[in-house]
């Protein structure tokens, strides 16, 4: 029986589960083995450390703290107070910021947050004013309309979503697309890299409120120093959302004129990705936006998560620690040989390689959708998911490319030197895929035909492979 504090932790926890939902405690215990077996390369994932994850199961997730440190609208939130300050703390800290604001649930609330702030902020707006001066109540109908008619139809220029956008960037499938009139940059259609004079050129034309910059399917660095200045330009507020890139830019690997903070007017981020927290958002700004930010709740967002925010505050603790630099480098030295170990072998890459934690592989080189390559590399144990190419001819559903990443892995503790084998499996199965047919002899999008025995032996060559790197090597469920 394992007698070390994290074995002890995991396993008494599901215990006392299982005494009332037994299968909620099976259902976890299968997703702990699943995540140790497969081999996972969603590069929005990662694994947060057992002190980040065990900060999460407590009492905190019951206490109302709405309202910010000191200025809280239920009574008894000292403890609250204490892990919002730590994590804030440690944010300002890490990164270099002024204020941050912690309490964003997710990407999606700390972007919804950072708009406000910046609607409020930059626009002439005097029903917004006596919004915020009076109580809800006393608003009138009249007060509620001109404050739609003044807020409404602000612009943003932000990323196109073929060319790794996101959709809370103000696309039409997402709330900041009906909050905001978009437009999109792309990239060099032969590059594939951002063209900062075509960037400067839309913002003469267009003249946003809001440049955003950030991206969760891009493969490359972005100049932040040359996007301030192109937003200063023509007045616009620069905003970045570094939720892919933040563990990135918290250990230094983006550095200078790579590094968003110093550069932005406004930054977001989420805390699970490259950053390896737990599942949650946050929003740095300087000393102009924080008044508007730490509104954030009630205008955005509900009652604090208490118990994610003492979780953020352990894991950015963990982010400060000097080895988290050398896990931030080891991401991308992962990343860059695995793009060339698929180079190698033939695939083709958008922009041709990377110099963060992601590559993006067009299928259509190997004849496949980014949807049957994403399902024949999960029959063979490979977990990704497949995301638009620029100018994609299959759409944002069926798609033409496979996005990779390397937070994952590197945490299990894999090198450049095991990216090589994993490229060797990721061109196996595809280059053994072939397109299906649908029902009526026409060529399909979705089916696609991999000799099973492919399937099982590359199975059974990524759990070799990662039976050198145990996932939470410490914890024995038993
Ligand atoms: N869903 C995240 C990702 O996978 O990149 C972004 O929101």
């Amino acid at each position: 029986m394992p007698r070390n504090a994290e074995s002890t932790a995991f396993r008494s926890a599901l215990e006392v589960i299982r005494g009332v939902e037994p299968r909620v405690a099976d259902a976890i215990g299968a997703e702990l083995a699943d995540q140790r077996e497969s081999l996972k390369l969603i590069a929005s994932e990662n694994y947060a450390s057992p002190a980040t994850l065990l900060a999460m199961g407590n009492w905190f997730s019951d206490k109302y703290a709405e309202g910010t440190i000191g200025r809280r609208f239920y009574a008894g939130c000292q403890n609250v107070d204490t892990v919002e300050a730590l994590a804030a703390e440690h944010a300002r800290e890490l990164f270099g910021a002024s204020h941050a604001y912690v309490q964003p649930h997710s990407g999606i609330d700390a972007n919804l947050v950072a708009f406000w702030a910046i609607l409020a902020d930059r626009v002439e707006a005097p029903a917004l004013q006596r919004a915020q001066a009076r109580h809800v109540n006393d608003l009138t109908e009249a007060d509620w309309f001109a404050l739609r008619r003044e807020l409404g139809n602000q612009r943003m220029l932000g990323m196109s979503l073929d060319a790794g956008g996101h959709l809370t960037h103000g696309f039409r499938p997402n709330i900041s697309g009906k909050m905001f009139d978009q437009r999109s940059y792309g990239t060099d259609p032969v590059t594939g890299l951002v063209d900062y004079d075509r960037v400067a050129e839309a913002a003469r034309e267009f003249r946003p409120l809001v440049l955003v910059a950030g991206y969760s399917a891009y493969p490359r660095k972005i100049n932040f120093r040359i996007m301030r200045e192109i937003a200063d330009s023509v007045g616009a507020t620069f905003m970045v959302d570094m939720a892919h890139f933040a563990g990135l830019v918290a250990g230094k690997v983006f550095a200078g004129d790579f590094d968003p903070v110093p550069h932005a007017h406004i930054v977001t981020s989420t805390t699970h990705k490259s950053l390896r927290g737990p599942r949650g958002g946050l929003v740095l700004c300087g000393p102009e936006l924080a008044d508007q930010v730490d509104r954030g709740c009630p205008m955005v967002l509900g009652g604090p998560l208490p118990h994610v925010m003492a979780a953020k505050a352990v894991a950015l603790a963990e982010a400060r620690r000097p080895d988290f630099a050398g896990y931030a480098r080891q991401i991308v030295d992962n990343a860059q040989a695995l793009a060339e170990g698929l180079l190698r072998r033939g695939a083709r890459l958008v922009t041709g390689g990377t110099d963060n934690h992601l590559v993006l592989i067009d299928v259509t080189g190997y004849g496949l959708t980014g949807r049957q390559a994403e399902q024949a590399l999960l029959d063979s144990g490979i977990v990704t998911n497949r995301n638009a190419v620029p100018q994609d001819p299959n759409g944002a559903w069926y798609t033409s490319g496979i996005r990779i990443g390397t937070p994952a892995l590197t945490t299990r503790g894999l090198g450049t030197a095991e990216m090589d084998g994993t490229a060797e499996l990721i061109h196996t199965v595809l280059s053994q895929t072939s397109a299906g047919v649908g029902p009526d002899g026409t060529a399909s999008k979705a089916k696609y035909v991999l000799d099973p025995a492919v399937a099982d032996k590359v199975s059974r060559q990524a759990s070799e492979l990662l039976s050198g790197f145990p996932l939470y090597p410490d914890v024995e469920l038993g």
